[in-house]
């Protein structure tokens, strides 16, 4: 690994008292107790059942119905299509203790076969695939403890499903990411780094007045953006991806509990950033933790897709196009990688 970039981002989750949040994946709750930030305020209100009736699995992604589909393709005009993912390789900026590996067995890795003799190559890829590089969170990534410590029939998802009914070391057994129906709607850019004439600064939040400068530069009236759409938040933190990955993995700019709020107002399906947390982190309360990710996807079903890549669409000064994802269906796993594109 070039930079030792796990443990750069767990020194500075440390320094804010939240490597307890680096670590649940991997360590026992005990260890994680002494850990865990004192006093977190827990969401008390109930969010569920959601808009879409008790049981439903497949959140904001309800939004894209065939009319929604066709409304959108309207927005097709050059046939011009753009790469919104970042390229999955060695080095890439990684979050807490997730890791990346990919090996070709073999040398080829099968064959010859026939006459012809054919020879084959496979890959062999060990990874939190879901949650690295350019990736999609499901509903099952983030949830809350709204009980006692430990009580895994109050630590609530998406829908109000607990921990009881949905965990599984096999794959989450609800809410797992082929449950998200495929995404094809009307995407909208907010380039916050582009009003502010500057790559945001770590721990910078993005308030509403920014988004409604951006649309307002960028000739979009916030009026326009409708149920089902996509908002799409350029911090330029992105730009640090494989140039600078410690200062990258240290924090980020981004979206906390008022711009998540305005999101939640504007029945988006997704938002999307072009770094690793779409939170602001550090946030500016230092009671709060990814909470745009609580709003958001436990809370409201909203989907979040991170480390895009917005250059190609900052160039050619595209603000709305067709945003085109759909996730890998890994059953019961709790986001995914893939290949987002924009078509205008
Ligand atoms: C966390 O950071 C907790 O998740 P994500 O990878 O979605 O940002």
């Amino acid at each position: 690994m070039p930079l030792d970039q796990s443990s750069s981002r767990r020194r500075f989750l440390g320094i804010l008292g939240l490597a307890g949040l680096v670590t649940a994946w991997r360590t026992p709750r005990a260890r994680l107790a002494a850990q865990a930030p004192a006093a977190a305020p827990t969401p008390t209100a109930q969010w569920w059942p959601s808009r879409w009736g008790a049981g439903d699995q497949a959140g904001a992604s309800n939004w894209i119905t065939p009319e929604k589909v066709l409304d959108s393709a309207k927005l097709i005009r050059d046939g011009k299509v753009y790469r919104l993912g970042r390229v999955y390789e060695a080095g890439m900026p990684l979050f807490g203790t997730r890791s990346f590996s990919l090996t070709i067995p073999g040398g080829p890795t099968g064959g010859p076969f026939g006459a012809n003799k054919l020879v084959y190559h496979d890959e062999f890829v060990v990874s939190e695939i879901g949650q690295i590089g350019t990736q999609f969170d499901g509903l099952g990534h983030i949830g809350c403890v709204v009980g006692k410590d430990g009580d895994k029939t109050e630590m609530r998802y998406y829908n109000g499903f607990t921990e009881a009914e949905i965990g599984d070391a096999n794959g989450l057994v609800k809410l797992g990411v082929e449950k998200i129906k495929p995404i094809f709607t009307r995407g909208i850019l907010v380039d916050v780094a582009g009003v502010k004439g500057r790559m945001m600064n770590m721990g910078e939040e993005i308030s509403v007045a920014d988004v409604q400068a951006a649309l307002q530069r960028q000739g979009i009236a916030e009026s326009s953006i409708q149920p089902g759409d996509g908002v799409f938040f350029n911090t330029g933190w992105g730009s640090l991806w494989m140039k600078d990955n410690a200062k990258f993995n240290e924090g980020a700019p981004g979206v906390g509990l008022a711009v998540a709020r305005w999101c939640v107002a504007k029945q988006l399906a997704l938002i999307g950033t072009d770094h690793w947390a779409t939170d602001v982190v550090p946030n500016p309360d230092p009671d709060l933790a990814f909470i745009a990710h609580h709003e958001l996807i436990t809370k409201n079903g909203i989907l979040n897709h991170e480390n895009l890549d917005f250059t190609a669409l900052i160039n050619d000064r595209v603000s709305e196009f067709v945003y085109v994802f759909a996730p890998l269906r890994f059953k019961g796993a709790t986001g995914s990688p893939g290949r987002p594109i924009a078509i205008v």
